[in-house]
């Protein structure tokens, strides 16, 4: 199946910082035999032969996907195996100008070591003199908020499938001590069987603190204990992943308002209502997970076993 992530490009298990001396990029191949070069001069060592090096030549380039701060997403086709992905090309001049070049490799080290069907894969990265190029997962049926928008709300089959998909992800991530702390619509794809994929659109860096100073975004998903600049942990997590499920159900976030100031308020004292069109189960699960002590919050494993997830979700198709 030729969109079927993961089978033919693998990522690289190591990923060396964009701008080290690159000679060793341990990348792995598309079919084994073709690519392995010569080794390196000093083989005194046990050191690893030298591998393809990627480049856009390797590639064939479609249509836009999408527009970003520092640069667009391409889809994108290896000519060997045909096998579609999609090329976000970031400007390094752009990239500098920000500073946020150092974040980028962050992210990048993260991403390279996470492989989860519900969160996008980023196959591989490559560079030229004036751009940063990276080979992420072709997600075909495209954006969520997208859909969201069409359809104004989603069932809550649909709510639950996604919740369900949600939550393994995070809980992936949480075993490897990632904080996502950027979940909401903008940043979520779905896959050919119309399954979620995080994709992370930002910089999700899991440093504590700093980020998200710039007030440009949305206040929406943030939970009590990053407004009120307290120490914060996974449980962020869990806090969104409750705005995530109400925005699903009901159209909007919970805590929408008119101006910043009144969004922070209604977050902290978590002023939370439903429309009536929603199940009692359903607000019992996001009630749970929209408590304002970080450790009163349901855990992810009791997300997974909450009755209404369990009686609504569709069988997993991925
Ligand atoms: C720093 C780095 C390691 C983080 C890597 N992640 C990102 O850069 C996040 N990112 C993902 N930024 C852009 C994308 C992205 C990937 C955007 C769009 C797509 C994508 N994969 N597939 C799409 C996609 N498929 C579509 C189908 C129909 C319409 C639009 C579509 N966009």
């Amino acid at each position: 199946m030729a969109e079927e992530p993961g089978r033919v490009l693998k990522p690289g298990r190591v990923l060396k910082p964009i701008n080290s001396s690159s000679d060793t990029d341990v990348l792995q191949s598309v079919k084994p035999g073709v690519v392995l070069t010569q080794a390196k001069e000093n083989t005194s060592d046990a050191s690893p032969p030298v591998r393809k090096e990627w480049s856009l030549r390797d590639f064939d380039i479609g249509r836009p996907l999408g527009k970003g701060k520092f640069g667009n997403v391409y889809l994108a086709r290896e000519k060997t195996t045909k096998y579609v992905v999609a090329i976000k090309v970031l400007f390094k001049s752009q990239l500098q100008k920000a500073g946020v070049e150092h974040q980028l490799r962050r992210e990048i080290e993260i991403q390279s070591h996470l492989s989860h069907p519900h969160i996008l894969r980023l196959f591989q990265y490559f560079q030229d003199k004036t751009r940063v190029y990276l080979v992420l997962e072709y997600a075909p049926k495209g954006e969520l908020y997208k859909e969201l928008m069409k359809n104004t709300r989603f069932d809550e089959r649909r709510t639950a499938t996604y919740m369900y998909q949600m939550t393994s992800a995070l809980k992936y991530c949480h075993s490897k001590k990632v904080i996502h702390r950027d979940i909401k619509p903008e940043n979520l794809l779905l896959g050919l069987t119309g399954d979620l994929k995080i994709a992370d659109f930002g910089w999700s860096v899991h440093a504590p603190s700093s980020r998200r100073t710039t007030l440009c975004g949305t206040l929406d998903y943030l939970p009590p204990e990053m407004i009120e600049g307290k120490l914060h942990d996974e449980k962020v997590d869990i806090w969104s992943l409750g705005v995530l499920c109400y925005e699903f159900l009901v159209g909007k976030p919970p805590f929408e308002a008119e101006s910043n100031a009144d969004t922070y308020r209604r977050i902290t004292k978590v002023d939370l209502q439903f429309p009536r069109h929603v199940s009692e189960p359903a607000k019992n699960l996001v009630s749970q997970l929209l408590k304002h002590d970080p450790n009163q919050r349901l855990s992810l494993d009791k997300v997974l076993e909450h009755p209404w997830i369990k009686e609504n979700r569709l069988p997993s198709t991925s």
